[in-house]
């Protein structure tokens, strides 16, 4: 088939660059946070809190593109504004997760040197300067991803109701609908201190549009609630491969960290 880009060895990020052009530039993401060189902005930033709100009746469709879980919403009554995000008011469009092979690793991000086990993304775009989520990501502050580690430990109730519906999605291009409500505001942590900079998606085409915060705590999953993300499959129903490396399974989904260069972490909150 057509060259399509993954996390394996032959199509992974060190070769999305010769496709997408975007994924060599300066304001690429992940990063590894330096939490020394972070610059405790408190007037810029805590001068305007960080505010969210998602109604549960927002996660509307929970799918299965080939290298992910991804819940995407209707949009309705959701919103993230506050912060770094100026005055401008962002829309929720979908939440997704990366994971890796063990729970050792698997986040995007890293702090010090640091992974986690996941990384959690809540996507959202820029509803008062643009007109669509398409329009948006083309834009330097088009998009404001927020970003959850997530560490093994205690199942998680709310992450419990994706991984109950996830066997519903286990092949490409599955999706389902989502009828018991699921509230990804369930998913963040309690405290809200964050760290944040100017970067991308961590996806080709790569866009330098996102506006990255990331909270400082983590929220906790179990082994086997990770355990069954590691069980999506790679490719459609019908397609069974035995060539796919690990048996096909969607498992280390994540982009190694790129350089921070001279970009400004800032942080608010501990
Ligand atoms: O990985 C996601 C990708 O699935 C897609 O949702 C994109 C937004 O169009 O965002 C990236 S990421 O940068 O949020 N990881
Ligand atoms: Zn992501």
């Amino acid at each position: 088939g057509f060259w399509e880009w993954d996390y394996s060895s032959r199509n992974g990020p060190s070769t999305w660059v010769e496709k997408f052009p975007m994924a060599a530039g300066s304001r690429q993401s992940p990063v590894n946070i330096e939490t020394d060189r972070a610059e405790s902005d408190h007037e810029a930033l805590s001068s305007k809190p960080l505010r969210w709100k998602y109604p549960a009746t927002a996660s509307r469709k929970l799918l299965n593109p080939g290298y992910c879980w991804r819940v995407d919403t209707d949009g309705e009554g959701t919103l993230l504004s506050g912060g770094p995000l100026m005055d401008d008011i962002y829309k929720l469009e979908q939440y997704h997760c990366h994971w890796g092979c063990s729970d050792s690793r698997g986040s995007e991000h890293t702090v010090d040197g640091q992974a986690f086990a996941g990384e959690l993304h809540l996507v959202h775009w820029n509803t008062t300067k643009y007109k669509t989520f398409a329009e948006a990501a083309k834009a330097p502050d088009g998009l404001a991803v927020l970003g959850v580690f997530l560490k093994v430990g205690k199942p998680h109730d709310e992450m419990d109701k994706i991984a109950r519906l996830l066997p519903y999605v286990s092949h490409k291009e599955d999706c389902i609908e989502i009828n018991e409500p699921i509230d990804p505001s369930k998913l963040l942590p309690d405290d809200n201190g964050y760290w944040t900079y100017l970067g991308s998606l961590t996806t080709p085409p790569c866009n330098e549009s996102v506006t990255w915060i990331l909270f400082k705590r983590y929220i906790e999953v179990s082994h086997h609630q990770l355990n069954i993300f590691r069980n999506l499959r790679k490719f459609p129903r019908g397609e069974e491969c035995p060539c796919h490396e690990n048996h096909g399974v969607v498992i280390n989904n994540f982009r190694p960290p790129l350089p921070l260069g001279n970009r400004v972490l800032r942080e608010c909150g501990s």
